[in-house]
Formats: structure tokens, sequence, C-alpha cells
């Protein structure tokens, strides 16, 4: 509930006051944009009917108040228009903060692990993942905070690793297709398709856009070796600035270089930071693949050396075993992790024994969406 509000800067924005003590300005053009009422957008699918040039470039507010809900009610000039805002919408939109993010700034919705975090990964069991909305959808969040998630009883069956990511969006079909076999192969188009270990990489960094979800199901796993290791990439990034910005400079300033062209037909090539940033400095993602790295050209002559020591620096970080869970996967087992941010590795492995892992890709923005829409039904159950 709002309790008091003012005109200020003749009209050209409003301060208001909340029960709870809270204050903020909002600006008359911001308000008569962001306006909800059916003029202004949809009533069915809530759809902005105007655009910027609807809006009178002078518009002002000569009358504000509050309604009998505690709700804001103003009214727009020249167009003469009445609008109400919801006290809990404006509350939800506050924008008066005058403190800049700092650089390399996450977003609140992440949190930060090393290798304390391995026994309280976000685990889920698949049929309760497919039966139970509110069970799914907390493991989800567990996937937004942390980035990587694991799943048990899942079907050692082709496939499989489809079904759990539909739980959630969809499969993004590569060339790779739409899903693919990781095992040891006699011509591998891939190094991941061998006994080789790998080191601590984030998947496919030579494409446009990376993809932002990889689901590994395991199939068989009985060879020496080939344990799991997972990283968070976001922490190691915050490592590197705090011990050395410069780096933490290097790497987000310049691009890199990725290619995969393993494979007849297909050259992939991308070119992107190690570290990307949000032009307001929050940290993106990472891309990060040794062997995919292709060799980097956007780096000025003079700045090369320093950028070599700061790639280095940041893979030693990633190497730090203080950083990394790792465990080893067992038929049924599923792992899903955002490929924008943890980084992934296995050991070499050797024996007699087989091991074969199911790989899927999908991306980020359908599982926030699902978990956004559930946590939004909930909160509106609760009202
Ligand atoms: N596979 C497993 O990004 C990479 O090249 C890592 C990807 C072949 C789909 C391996
Ligand atoms: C991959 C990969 C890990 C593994 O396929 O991209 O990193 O455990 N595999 O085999
Ligand atoms: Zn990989």
């Amino acid at each position: 509930m709002l309790t008091q509000s003012k005109l200020i800067d003749d009209g050209k924005a409003v301060s208001v006051n909340w029960t709870n003590g809270e204050t903020g300005r909002f600006h008359a053009i911001w308000l008569r944009d962001n306006a909800r009422d059916p003029e202004t957008r949809a009533p069915g699918n809530g759809q902005r009917l105007i655009t910027v040039l609807d809006i009178p470039e002078e518009t002002f507010i000569d009358r504000v108040g509050i309604d009998g809900d505690g709700n804001l009610s103003v009214r727009f000039l020249p167009e003469e228009k009445s609008v109400t805002f919801s006290s809990a919408w404006l509350a939800n939109h506050i924008y008066d903060s005058s403190v800049e993010k700092p650089h390399g700034w996450l977003s609140p919705s992440a949190c930060l692990w090393d290798n304390n975090l391995s026994k309280a990964l976000p685990t889920i069991d698949f049929s309760l993942a497919q039966t139970d909305t509110d069970a799914r959808c907390q493991w989800l969040a567990g996937i937004r905070r942390y980035g990587v998630a694991v799943m048990t009883g899942v079907a050692c069956e082709e496939g499989s690793v489809c079904d759990a990511a539909e739980l959630f969006g969809y499969v993004r079909e590569t060339n790779y297709g739409r899903l693919f076999e990781v095992r040891s192969e006699v011509e591998p188009v891939n190094l991941a398709y061998t006994n080789l270990g790998l080191q601590a990489h984030t998947d496919n960094p030579y494409r446009d856009p990376v993809p932002t979800l990889q689901l590994l199901a395991c199939l068989e796993n009985t060879v020496d070796g080939g344990e799991s290791i997972i990283v968070d990439g976001f922490k190691a990034a915050t490592l590197l600035q705090t011990e050395a910005p410069k780096n933490f400079d290097l790497l987000s300033r310049y691009c890199m270089r990725f290619e995969y062209a393993g494979e007849a037909g297909v050259k992939l090539q991308a070119r992107r930071p190690i570290i990307e940033l949000a032009p307001d400095g929050e940290i993106l993602g990472i891309r990060f693949n040794s062997r995919s790295a292709d060799a980097p050209i956007d780096i000025p002559y003079d700045q090369m050396t320093a950028w070599y020591a700061a790639y280095r620096h940041f893979a030693q970080i990633i190497e730090r075993p203080e950083l990394a869970i790792t465990f080893k996967m067992a038929p049924g087992d599923l792992i899903v992790f955002d490929n924008t941010r943890t980084l992934h590795a296995r050991t070499g492995f050797s024996g007699t024994g087989s091991r074969w892992l199911q790989g899927c890709y999908a991306e980020k923005d359908s599982l926030l969406s699902t978990l956004k829409s559930w946590e939004e039904q909930i909160s509106q159950a609760a009202e």
C-alpha cells in the first residue's frame, strides 16, 4: 500500500512512499510508457499496443493521488489520460538508485560454489520430476542458483536424456544430432568421443549462440577412471577479478576465437571473449575450451603477452582442487548444467569395462520461463 504521493520536477516525475517506509521516484515518461491500462497493453496477452512514438515527447503529470486501495493514480498531459498503477507492481519495479553496480557483478539469482557444495547439489529422481510440479520447479530453481543439478533414476534407454530436457524445455539439435553418444569411437569426430581426459570446459564455444544448457545421462560406466568433474566458472571469474583485476579485464575486453571443423561440411566459428560481460559489467557467461580455441587475432600485439598471462591465470584457477566437485556417474544418473557458467571435465579412462553417456543441449530461457511462471502462480495462490 502507498501512503503518500507527490509531484516533483514540474510534473516530470512523482515521488511515492509505501507503508513499509520504502520510497521511490518514477519519471512521467516511464510511467506513461509502462502503463497497464487496456489501451496501452492488450488485456489478453499483456503485450504493448503502443510504441514510444505514440507518447508525446513533452509528457508530464498534472494530478497525482492515492486511491482507496493504496494504489497510485496519475493523469498524463497533454493526453489527458488517467491511469492507475498498483502499489505492488510499482514496488517490484523500483529503479530509484544512484549506486552504480560494481564491474563484474553477478545476477542475485546466482549463488557461487566450490567443492563444499558436493554434498548439497540439487538432486531429484526422474519419476518425481515427472509427476510433482513443485518438486520439479524447486529443482529447476537449484539450476538457476548453482548452474548445475543432478537427476537420478533415469531409464538407461536411448533418448531418456531428451525426455529429461522436455520436462522443462526443448532439445536443441546441432550437427551432433538431437542427442549425442559420448563413448570411445574408432575415428572420432570430436575428442569427447575418445577415452582421453577432458580438461574443464564449456561446450560448443564455437557456436553463436552457444547452447545454454547441457544434459549428460550415464548408461554404462564400468571403466577405470572416467570420473566427472564440475567447476563454477562464475566463481573462477570472480576469483580472477579479486586476484588480478587487470587479468579479468583482459579476458573480458578482448575476443577469443573458437572453431570446430572436425567433420566434413562443418566449420563452426565464433568470436567472443572468454569472460563475457553486459555493457554495465554483469558477468553473462564463460567460454573456455582448449580443444576448440582458435588462434586469437583480436588482441593487439602490445597486449598479447599480458593476455596469455591472464588466460594462464584463469586456467590455473579453474584447475584448483578446492573448486572442483568430482564424482563418478552411475547408470541412471544425469547431470544438467548451465553451459554459460559451469565447466565440466572428465578424467581419462581405460580398462576392460565400458563407458557410455548420452547428451543433449537445451536452452536456459525455457527453463527460466517454466520456473518464473510457476513462481508467479505460487505467489498468486498465496495472496
Ligand atoms: N560433443 C560431445 O564442445 C565440444 O566440442 C565438446 C561436444 C561432441 C557434442 C564436445
Ligand atoms: C562432452 C563431455 C564428459 C564426459 O561430451 O562434452 O565433456 O564425462 N563429456 O564424457
Ligand atoms: Zn563437454
